[in-house]
């Protein structure tokens, strides 16, 4: 099918005639993006232009036509939701969708909704200008002409640039030259060809068996080698052909609201808590759906563990194994750098299969590197060979390729280019400071390549077309982020990606391909779902971060749009679904039930030297402790360590995860000691039972394996209570001496009149209602007023040990914390103060359950050793 003859003339909307030098809006690029950004300013009445550089719809599916292209995302998901009628009158032929049948389907909807007359084809955009006086858009085209808009979308696709080959001598080959992603529209004969593919990512691995079928002779240069599953193409997946049928609707809300824009079922399992044959049993199960995104949700820490990913790419390696009969090539393509999932997994038909060939060969470029390319052939490693044919699949300038490709100036003609030198700064992908009205569809910063492209390009187009309506409703003009607002996006992108493991991989997601690029991962990988509800948040709250004007009318709503940490959030998300009665409501002892049932699903935390298991003396009698010892060779510091849980439940081990993190971490004994409990034992029996076990541990340090005079105390929530009001009992009773004191997230004054207490009263787990609760059951109101249970109100603050003192922004004990370490500070003590932007009170003691308590622990272990040092 082609594009009927005459598209892209038609100047007329809703019945007037419009302009065409003068418009709306001008898109450029008529992919799938472009398409329905096209439907929709159109049915919303704004004039418009839709500028495409090839001659026909379809974008990336327009371009790439190299053999066995084909998209990795099934059917079922990778098609437009916007018309349903088209589910009816398109039916796809198989599950994974191969170029010609997914083009066809553009062309059919183009042709449906009569998009080819709104289309100017052949035309490529080469300049770009904002004019600060008409509040417009200028837009140079490459037929000469200037086209003057109000709003400029760049629907330009995330990988339509070609990266340029780095390699010696690539003009000077006289044989034919193939890029993927610029394949002939007729097609190539490779029959009897002595062929040389270079690079091994997705095109290269599709196209591979295909050329191998024809060529004489195929020779493979591979610099990485790739994890790649088998398609097992064939009919859509049953089920999920199943749930569509059932309730269409719900499915695509579900993909709309899920981390990648599939629908897919979130693990629960850790790689780590089953045996390997079990987790390969599982990962067998995966493997044999053939979709793309299944052996990678296997299990819940693949992304962010790399022992857990481990695992998964050991599985991989055998199928590898498996397959390729000789071992040193199974071995040259087995990845072992690269963790699972951080570059893009292909999706193959015989891939592997094929270098059991006898006419192909691979040959690996680590050891063979290209010298030259030469006029017949290419020299590597020692040798030269001759070849009719060279494919390039060398990849693309991804996500901002397309986009700096083109030479956008904005505000105070700074170009585009020149302001991403360093990163390409955004405000949600969507938009970027100093560039009025300038839109990008899937930009850096925004989930696209790592979500179902189709799902991402309805969301941005819809948030677009929706805000420029809301614009000319309300009389604005422009559009821009604040600074504040881009610098926000910013880090919650940085703090996304700090919990996975991409950043470890050189990979077109970090922009590591093309040199020069800065070093950053450009999508966003906190999920679709969450995404979608940022940008729809921040047209809720009136434009969060941007500045609107027009028709003298300014409006600012300036802030940022997620601190928290997205892992943090994650588990707040759960727990919401969980519906869980709040702590509060119990009696103690059910409440002390729930906590021992939450504490038996968490991850055990890391292997120490030594666990001991003991008795000492109390103010009451007998306490339980449980010692932590490194497994350095001793003797060593020692810590004792106060357990959270409000006074009222909790235990020696109930701390264990961060016990032994902080003990392997720091290199330090860490003595966990249990204390009496309230109601059963109200104040002061808690404080009094954690000086005595200080002294009790003191007296006996060496037979601990201590080193004498080398003692700190430490705890969280009540258990930083109770280690700073040890510190201050320890100081007036004249001993143990102690070299300091580490305090996360602790209760410090009972009057609970902080802001934070009001701040962050619910939905951070710790409640003010159960901070009162706890209270209730541990200290009479007169009681509360006493240092030993409010050490913030000691009269003298001097003389106390050095302290590192962790609060939570997210806390309703934030502030009593912050007073605490400004009041130690003021009377003199060494204060090192962590404020964990992003954190809740629980988070940092989540050990191996939310990596980005990693650099607060990192922190207080630092502090542990530098009481020592
Ligand atoms: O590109 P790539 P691609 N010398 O960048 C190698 C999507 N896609 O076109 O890894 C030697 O992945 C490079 O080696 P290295 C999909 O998102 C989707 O294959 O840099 N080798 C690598 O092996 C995909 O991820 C489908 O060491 C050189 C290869 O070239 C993305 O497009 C199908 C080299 C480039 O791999 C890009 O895939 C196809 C050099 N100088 C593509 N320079 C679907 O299924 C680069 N390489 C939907």
């Amino acid at each position: 099918m082609r594009r009927p003859v005459g598209a892209g003339r038609s100047g007329k909307i809703m019945g007037k005639i419009m302009s065409r030098s003068d418009v709306d809006v001008v898109v450029v690029g008529a992919g799938f993006a472009g398409m329905y950004l096209l439907k929709r300013l159109r049915d919303a009445g704004f004039s418009h232009r839709v500028l495409e550089a090839g001659d026909d719809v379809g974008g990336t599916w327009y371009w790439n036509r190299y053999p066995g292209a084909r998209c990795d995302i099934s059917t079922t998901d990778y098609q437009f939701t916007w018309d349903p009628e088209l589910h009816e009158q398109w039916t796809w032929s198989e599950k994974h969708a191969a170029q010609p049948e997914i083009l066809r389907y553009a062309q059919f909807v183009a042709k449906k909704h009569d998009l080819y007359s709104g289309i100017d084809f052949e035309v490529r955009v080469d300049r770009a200008e904002w004019n600060d006086a008409t509040h417009k858009w200028s837009i140079h085209t490459s037929t000469g002409e200037t086209i003057t808009c109000r709003h400029y979308v760049m629907a330009t696709g995330c990988l339509s640039v070609p990266k340029e080959p780095d390699i010696n001598g690539t003009d000077r080959f006289r044989g034919d030259v193939y890029v993927t992603g610029r394949w002939p529209h007729e097609g190539v004969d490779f029959t009897g060809k002595k062929v040389a593919v270079i690079g091994t990512g997705s095109s290269a691995i599709q196209s591979i068996p295909l050329i191998a079928e024809q060529a004489s002779e195929l020779v493979v240069f591979q610099r990485t080698p790739n994890y790649s599953i088998p398609a097992f193409n064939g009919p859509a997946p049953q089920y999920r052909v199943e749930r569509l049928k059932a309730d269409r609707a719900a499915y695509e809300a579900e993909a709309r609201l899920s981390p990648t824009g599939v629908p897919i079922t979130m693990p629960t399992v850790s790689a780590l808590s089953v045996p390997r044959e079990t987790a390969f049993e599982m990962l067998e199960v995966a493997w044999k759906k053939g979709e793309l995104l299944e052996p990678g949700l296997v299990f819940m820490d693949a992304g962010t563990n790399r022992a857990a990913n481990d695992v998964v790419a050991e599985f991989m390696r055998t199928k590898i194994r498996e397959v390729v009969k000789d071992p040193v090539t199974a071995e040259i393509l087995s990845p072992r750098k690269h963790p699972y999932g951080t570059k893009r997994p292909c999706m193959d038909t015989n891939y592997f299969q094929t270098y059991n060939l006898p006419h192909v060969r691979l040959v690996d470029l680590n050891s063979s590197p290209i010298r030259t390319i030469t006029e017949s052939g290419i020299e590597f490693g020692d040798e030269s060979h001759d070849f009719d044919a060279i494919v390039y699949a060398t990849g693309f300038d991804a996500m901002t390729g397309a986009i700096v490709s083109v030479d956008i100036t904005g505000k105070d003609g700074v170009t585009l280019k020149k302001k991403w030198e360093h990163g390409p700064h955004n405000y949600l992908g969507l938009t970027t400071v100093g560039f009025p009205n300038l839109y990008m569809i899937t930009g850096p910063g925004s989930p696209s390549v790592l979500s179902n492209m189709m799902v991402s390009i309805e969301q941005h187009v819809d948030w677009i077309t929706d805000t420029i309506i809301d614009m000319r409703d309300k009389g604005f003009e422009t559009i821009e982020p604040t600074p504040a607002a881009e610098e926000s996006w910013r880090v919650h992108c940085t703090d996304c990606a700090d919990i996975t493991l991409f950043q470890e991989t050189d990979s077109w997601y970090m922009g590591a391909n093309v040199p020069g690029k800065p070093r950053v991962l450009f999508p966003y990988i906190g999920g679709v779902g969450r995404y979608r509800r940022i940008c729809d948040e921040v047209r809720t709250r009136d434009y969060l971060g941007f500045v609107l004007e027009g028709s003298g009318k300014r409006q600012v709503n300036d802030g940022p749009i997620r601190e928290i940490q997205p892992d943090v959030e994650m588990v707040l998300d759960m727990m919401a679904t969980l519906g869980l009665p709040p702590i509060e409501s119990m009696s103690p002892t059910d409440a002390r039930a729930f906590s021992e049932a939450s504490s038996a699903m968490r991850p055990t935390g890391p292997n120490v030297g030594e666990i001991v298991d003991g008795v000492l003396p109390g103010a009451g009698g007998d306490l339980n402790y449980r010692l932590y010892r490194p497994a350095t060779t001793g003797p060593h510091p020692v810590v004792v360590y106060y357990h959270g849980g409000g006074w009222v439940f909790g235990s020696h081990v109930s701390d264990d995860p961060l016990c032994r993190a902080m003990c392997s971490m720091a290199d330090v004994i860490i003595i966990s000691v249990d204390y009496r409990h309230a109601p059963e034992d109200r104040f002061p029996a808690a404080a009094d039972d954690g000086f005595a076990a200080l002294k009790w541990v003191a007296d006996n340090i060496e037979s601990l394996g201590g080193v004498p005079g080398q003692i700190a105390v430490a705890g969280w929530s009540a258990g930083g209570n109770i280690a700073a009001v040890t510190a201050q009992t320890a100081r007036d009773a004249g001993g143990p001496a102690l070299r300091g004191q580490l305090l996360l997230t602790p209760v410090t004054d009972g009057s609970r009149q902080h802001p934070s207490h009001q701040q962050n009263a619910s939905g951070y787990i710790l409640t003010k209602s159960l901070m009162e609760w706890f209270w209730n059951h541990y200290a009479d109101p007169s009681d509360r007023t006493n240092p030993k249970a409010s050490p913030l109100l000691a009269k003298d603050l001097g003389n106390l040990p050095p302290a590192m003192i962790v609060t939570c922004q997210y806390d309703p004990l934030r502030d009593e914390g912050d007073a605490y370490a400004d009041a130690l500070r003021a009377a003199g003590v060494p204060v090192q103060h962590l404020k964990a932007r992003g954190h809740i009170h629980t988070s940092i003691t989540m050990v191996d359950a939310l990596p980005s308590g990693v650099g607060p622990r990192q922190k207080m272990a630092a502090a542990l050793k530098g009481f020592f040092a």
